[in-house]
């Protein structure tokens, strides 16, 4: 199915024809029983259906006919993909073998179908029966030092299951609970708390309607969250300047045509999305969003000198905020000139956006990866609420600050106990529930589980669902020691590289998915996810199982827990396994505001929603206000430009959901047939002496004496600025270095890696390109 590589730049609208078209590709492959898949996305994101299992975007109240996009027809196509993956699989592929295959390769072999140990003698996985399975990994687990033991969890898992692991983890003794969230929006976290009182974003999908102005910040619409382009075409309908700040053109915040509307998809052309679109550096945010502070400031000045409303919102910085005056003082004294050079985007262009932002009565501020994975990335996300404070867009409607989440339960997990932050969770409500003492430590990051492991320190593993190995930085150096690793336990619905690199004890346990109906003790099962703008909804699988031995994550995380904790008549895991509301009112007790008649409001349509002091302008920061953050920064890189050393920026395709390759296609920035690439400006081109379609490698330039390459990439001609560049996530894992991430959120860098050309086709063992034909 793929054609050789192609490059052409794509001119059409996100969605439209093309979204359509992909939609036919992707539902009529081999292997996918297209009937039943294509009944399924009738009840994606509805009422009696199930929540998507692709991005976290805000599900309406009245959703549309079809309430999925392009993506999220990709992923449900995805996880009903015929194929298994059984014993029998192993013994004619050995692990070896797999250890060869392209991401892509693996994943599409289908779904797991039964439990598995890895038999290192032979180097296969073999079947083992639940029981069993259980009972190895409690007496592994009862063996180790509870301290060096991880429980990482990859956003997808119920509100419910989440619950359970978080749970079991402080059980048996420790707070490492790290997350995706610990590679994506722990900057938000971290940052927003900081700044408004709330770890959320404090916008709802009804703000789109009475916006007046929206800015976005390194997030790209078009692909990572297509529903979301709804809101904004009404908006952008509506007159209302849409101003987008990313390094790459991304075509979804440039035009899209509704596939659902008939007059759309024969009028052609699409609707104009961004009314404005720049091209900042990588790693320019913070030059940037004090630029436009600093403007909206200038502006002030003016209005105040003729005597014309004030620019700033005077009122709401005196009775709502702390440390207007030093930020006022900070931003006076900061420079044009190295505004725009770090920016990259010039004076007059930021003036003439902060006077857009300065005319509209309220502003969302939209803003993903391009500002959470920096060096500062939590300093990103603060500066981009100094913007919204300034003019008091917060806490009304229309306005406010979206961080747009990734995973589809992501922000759920963290809700409900999985932290490695223990002041982030209510243990003292905890020990009262299950008569316990909780470990008070603090647990291991992404980060500092990657760390112990290259340290020896880290001994066990359990991952619910994810690919570590691959989403992780440093990924050769992380290989290579984690086969150290005494236990090794992966809950995972596809076959991944994670699942092929073992420590000595490994086991591969396969679950339903999220689409699936569950059935527990003959009663129909339902879960619950909370989405990006914190609303709760249920969510019940409609999809008939994979014919095989697999469990609910639920029966999964209960099963180890009954074999590796001793008894305590307080957590009644086996009734929580069997039914889910037990669960739900368990949560209820554990966090009574956030959760106050669970199950009786989980049917509400648009979901209900978590109390947010942000929303209300109640501030639950030290000073009791929002806190204002005035520091000096130019650049988020944390490291100094120098002769032949470029910024990369590790990204996703338009055919991929995180490590899941769906196929080799990234439609909109015209990449065919091949990941393989390096994107780069013309004149960086000419400047480095390179041709397009030359192979070169990337070489890693962090300066601590580790080698670090990935070679046999494609020089390929892209509009950036000059000095950045772009590859695909995870192919390029390998040059991210474990200490180069976000400072306070460890969030690990990967939107600013320093890197130098290198001249190797390829040194690196991990394929990457497609299959030979
Ligand atoms: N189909 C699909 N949907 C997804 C995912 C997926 O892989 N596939 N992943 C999910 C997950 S877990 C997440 S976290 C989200 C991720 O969604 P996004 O936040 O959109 O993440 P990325 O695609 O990694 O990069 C975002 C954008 O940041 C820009 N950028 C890079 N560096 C900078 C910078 O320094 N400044 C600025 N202003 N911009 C920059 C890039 O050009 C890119 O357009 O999507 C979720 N949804
Ligand atoms: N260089 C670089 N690195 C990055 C990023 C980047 O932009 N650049 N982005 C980071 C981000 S934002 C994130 S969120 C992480 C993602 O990191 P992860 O969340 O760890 O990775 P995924 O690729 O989403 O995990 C895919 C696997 O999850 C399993 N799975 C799928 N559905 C289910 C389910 O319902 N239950 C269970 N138990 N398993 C399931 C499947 O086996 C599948 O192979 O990667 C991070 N890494
Ligand atoms: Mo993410």
């Amino acid at each position: 199915m793929f054609a050789r590589p192609r490059f052409k730049r794509y001119t059409a609208p996100a969605g439209g024809w093309g979204s359509l078209r992909s939609l036919v590709r992707h539902a009529f492959r081999r292997r996918v029983k297209t009937a039943r898949a294509l009944w399924a996305l009738r009840k994606q994101n509805k009422a009696d259906g199930f929540t998507c299992v692709s991005c976290s975007w805000a599900k309406p109240k009245e959703p549309h006919p079809f309430e999925f996009c392009e993506n999220g027809a990709k992923a449900t196509f995805w996880d009903l993909q015929g194929g298994r993956i059984d014993a029998a699989f192993f013994e004619r592929h050995p692990v070896a073998e797999l250890l060869g295959w392209a991401d892509y390769d693996l994943e599409r072999q289908g779904r797991l179908t039964e439990p598995l140990r890895y038999d290192g003698r032979t180097d296969r996985y073999v079947r083992i029966s639940w029981d069993e399975a259980f009972e190895l990994i409690g007496r592994t687990l009862r063996e180790l030092d509870p301290k060096q033991v991880v429980f990482y969890a990859s956003g997808r898992a119920s509100l419910e299951t989440s619950y359970m692991y978080a749970l079991l983890a402080r059980l048996y003794g420790n707070n490492n609970l790290p997350d995706s969230s610990n590679m994506c929006h722990e900057s938000t976290s971290v940052g927003l708390p900081r700044s408004l009182g709330v770890p959320v974003g404090t916008v709802h999908l009804e703000d789109f309607d009475s916006t007046d102005c929206i800015f976005s910040f390194g997030q790209n619409v078009g692909t990572n969250s297509p529903r979301m382009l709804h809101p904004l075409q009404e908006a952008s309908k509506r007159g209302v300047p849409i101003v987008t700040f990313n390094p790459l053109r991304e075509r979804g915040w440039e035009r899209f045509t509704n596939p659902q509307s008939p007059v759309e998809m024969l009028g052609g052309g699409g609707t104009r999305i961004s009314s404005v679109y720049h091209q900042p550096r990588a790693g320019g945010d913070p030059a940037l969003l004090q630029g436009l502070c600093k403007a909206v400031l200038e502006l002030d000045d003016l209005a105040r000198a003729t005597g014309a409303t004030r620019v700033i919102d005077v009122d709401f910085i005196a009775g709502h905020t702390h440390g207007f005056d030093a930020l006022e003082r900070q931003l006076r004294a900061l420079a044009w000139p190295a505004i725009e050079r770090e920016s990259g985007l010039s004076v007059e262009a930021i003036r003439d956006a902060a006077r857009l932002y300065a005319e509209s009565a309220s502003a969302i501020l939209v803003y993903g990866m391009g500002l959470t994975q920096h060096r500062h990335g939590v300093d990103n996300v603060r500066l981009l609420c100094n913007l919204a404070l300034m003019r008091g867009n917060v806490g009304r409607p229309g306005a406010g600050v979206c961080p747009v989440r990734g995973h589809s339960n992501v922000q759920g997990q963290r809700t409900v106990g999985i932290s490695e932050k223990p002041e982030l969770v209510p243990l003292d409500r905890l020990e009262a529930q299950y008569g316990f003492t909780a470990p008070r430590d603090k647990g291991l990051t992404t980060v500092e589980t990657v760390e112990g492991v290259l340290a020896g320190e880290v001994q066990g593993f359990i991952g619910l669902g994810g690919n570590f190995l691959r989403a992780a930085p440093d990924t050769t150096r992380l290989e290579a020691d984690w086969r150290r690793l005494r236990l090794t336990v992966q809950i995972a619905t596809k076959l991944n590289r994670s699942h092929l690199v073992n420590g000595e004890v490994a086991l591969l346990l396969p679950c339903l998915s999220r689409i699936e109906r569950d059935v527990q003790a003959g009663m129909e099962q339902v879960v619950s996810t909370e989405d990006s703008t914190a609303r709760i909804h249920r969510s019940k699988g409609v999809q008939t199982p994979p014919r095989g031995d697999l469990l609910a994550e639920p029966a999964i995380v209960a099963g180890i827990a009954r074999a590796a904790l001793p008894d305590n008549p307080k957590v009644p895991w086996a009734l929580w396994a069997r039914d889910y509301a037990r669960v739900r009112d368990a949560i209820e007790t554990t966090y009574p505001d956030q959760f106050k008649d669970f199950n009786a409001r989980l049917g509400t349509p648009g979901g209900f929603a978590r109390p947010n002091g942000a929303r209300e302008r109640i501030w639950h920061t030290d000073s009791g206000k929002a806190e204002f953050h005035a520091v000096a920064l130019l650049s988020a890189t944390g490291f100094e430009d120098r002769d032949g050393r470029l910024r990369l920026i590790t990204l996703r395709s338009n055919d991929q959901f995180n490590t899941t390759v769906y196929g080799y296609r990234d439609r909109f920035r015209g990449i065919e047939g091949t990941r393989r690439v390096v994107m780069m400006s013309p004149a960086d081109i000419r400047r480095l002496g390179l041709r397009d379609g030359q192979e070169i490698s990337l070489i890693g330039d962090a300066d601590d004496g580790v080698h670090r390459e990935v070679g046999g990439l494609r020089v390929t001609s892209y509009a950036l600025p000059e000095g950045c560049v772009a590859a695909y996530y995870p192919e390029c894992n390998p040059l991210v270095p474990v200490a180069h991430h976000a400072i306070d959120s460890q969030v690990p860098a990967s939107k600013t890696v320093p890197v130098r050309v290198g001249t190797s086709v390829d040194p690196h063992r991990v394929p990457a390109g497609p299959p030979p034909a």
